[in-house]
């Protein structure tokens, strides 16, 4: 028999309870990297440390690695290993909370609809990236328009979005009778569950008013602020992985020590009490969810673009340079903090300088290239929330602006050394046309401010926002992405 994390003698021990006694309670949407080191590592130590069967059914609805990740935990009897990595030791972890795991590939669509309408299925969380939402990132309204959504109105009992398989499992629980389920987006959105709701019940809309009512009183859409700080898997990680467990495992991931989730505690058919193993349950999470998207990922996409540019390969490589550094902590604390309603006694200094640290942990290795993906899915949350309230304000917002120039000079598509860069972005044809029609900076500038699914309709008209940006992306063409940092002095 090949030796895998279920079978081969391990340098750690697999999970010592029962796991006969996991019911899969919660559908997870999107299997990835952050998942398998966030949700599903609290609830294996929820499972470890009381007597909870709250257990997931996991599904990947993507193909290529997504699809062979799920047949890699069938085969491995749902088992797989999580290393945290601090900047000087390795913990592993084997993770046991997953009952199966489901693909439209090997199960079929209906297996998966099967499972969601199951009456014992009381969550839904997802984590299927900021565009698996198929909302317009500007208004977050659903993008009827969005090549899925259009898809899965013409198709609705075939869904190919996250979105339209919630939809249609709920049109079957309606159906049969039964009560709806809790959708705990657990993704880095604005205001997440409102998010989700809206793109639940705009679907649901266009689909069936009726269905829409039914799902608006039966379900509920928690807020949840999510973070851990985990890159995609690299084979050097996995090999990594491998030498210290053992068994080369496929679908181990590395992650930060760190963890972090404050939930929303409004779930309709109960929850697993995640309160006992660090999360925190509280009435309003959208405070936490600002903070975080703000402060650290506004911080982490200023420097995954300023970075990539000035050859950094790594978040932790950009940290070794002092201006970086500054201009992080400066980014948080003099242009995001400031736009922040916090609960009294929020300490967002000691918040700053504990990001600062995250940033410089050296054995993470999380590329500026992965971070600068889906920037038209991450910019407007991260960096033009807060530009709008300077703006109002008349305050200075020099990092944000040299951020979003950053963007732009980076979706050019070309780096300081003549090469080309590897754009991921849903919109990433519409920059390479817009970069083939306009050869002067400004005209380039100008025209990628003019898409409205990012930048809205208010920023483009704004002058001062305009020339800003403009003078930002001017000095990176003149001085290139390091010089331009240094000069934020
Ligand atoms: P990943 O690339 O490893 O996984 C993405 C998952 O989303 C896969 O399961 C994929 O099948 C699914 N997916 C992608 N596009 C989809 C679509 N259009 N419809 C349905 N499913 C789709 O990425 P990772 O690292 O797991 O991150 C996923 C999301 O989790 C992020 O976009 C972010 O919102 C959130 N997150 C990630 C953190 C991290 O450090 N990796 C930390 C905090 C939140
Ligand atoms: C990152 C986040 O990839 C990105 O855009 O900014 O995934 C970040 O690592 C997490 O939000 C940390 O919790």
């Amino acid at each position: 028999m090949e030796q895998n994390v279920a079978n081969a003698t391990l340098s750690v021990a697999r999970p010592q309870w029962d796991r006969n006694r996991l019911e899969a309670r919660i559908v997870h949407l999107g299997c990835g990297a952050f998942h398998r080191a966030h949700q599903a590592l609290y609830t294996h130590h929820l499972l470890e440390t009381t007597d909870s069967d709250w257990g997931y059914c996991e599904v990947n609805l993507m193909p290529g690695n997504d699809a062979r990740l799920i047949q890699a935990l069938k085969d491995q009897n749902m088992l797989y290993t999580v290393a945290e990595r601090g900047a000087g030791s390795t913990e592993l972890k084997v993770i046991g909370s997953m009952k199966e795991a489901l693909h439209p590939e090997f199960d079929g669509c209906d297996g998966i609809l099967n499972a969601m309408a199951r009456p014992e299925t009381a969550i839904v969380s997802l984590t299927v990236t900021e565009k698996g939402y198929c909302i317009d990132a500007a208004s977050g309204k659903l993008d009827l328009n969005n090549s899925m959504v259009q898809h899965d109105l013409a198709n609705p009992h075939q869904p190919k979005s996250a979105i339209g398989y919630i939809i249609e499992a709920l049109a079957i629980r309606r159906e049969h009778g039964l009560n709806g389920f809790t959708v705990m987006s657990c993704d880095n959105l604005r205001e997440n569950g409102h998010a989700a709701r809206a793109a639940v019940l705009g679907l649901a809309e266009a689909r069936c008013p009726a269905l829409a009512a039914w799902i608006a009183e039966q379900v509920t859409f928690p807020c949840t602020m999510v973070d851990r700080i985990v890159p995609a898997a690299t084979d050097e990680a996995l090999q990594q992985i491998a030498d210290q467990l053992g068994v080369y495992d496929p679908c181990a991931i590395a992650c930060e020590p760190f963890r972090q989730w404050v939930i929303e505690d409004n779930f309709v058919n109960g929850r697993p009490d995640w309160d006992r193993v660090g999360a925190q349950f509280v009435a309003d999470v959208v405070p936490f969810e600002m903070m975080k998207l703000r402060m650290l990922n506004g911080s982490h996409s200023f420097l995954a673009y300023l970075g990539y540019l000035a050859g950094y390969e790594t978040i932790a490589d950009t940290m070794t340079n002092p201006a970086y550094r500054n201009a992080a902590r400066a980014l948080m604390l003099n242009e995001q903090a400031p736009t922040l309603s916090m609960p009294e006694g929020t300490d967002l200094v000691g918040y700053a300088d504990l990001l600062i640290d995250r940033f410089t942990n050296p054995s993470l290795r999380h590329r500026t290239w992965q971070i600068a993906m889906d920037g038209s899915q991450k910019l407007p949350q991260r960096m033009l929330d807060p530009v709008r309230i300077h703006l109002k304000n008349g305050d200075d917002f020099r990092h944000l602006t040299l951020g979003v120039a950053g963007w732009m000079r980076y979706v050019s598509g070309v780096d300081e050394q003549g090469n080309a860069i590897d754009i991921q972005d849903p919109l990433a044809a519409r920059y390479q046309e817009i970069h083939r029609q306009h050869q002067a900076p400004e005209a380039r500038v100008r025209a990628l401010l003019d898409i409205d699914a990012i930048f809205g309709q208010d920023l483009p008209g704004n002058a001062q926002f305009v020339s800003a940006v403009t003078a930002a992306y001017l000095a990176l063409l003149s001085n290139g992405a390091r010089a331009t940092v240094e000069a934020l002095g």
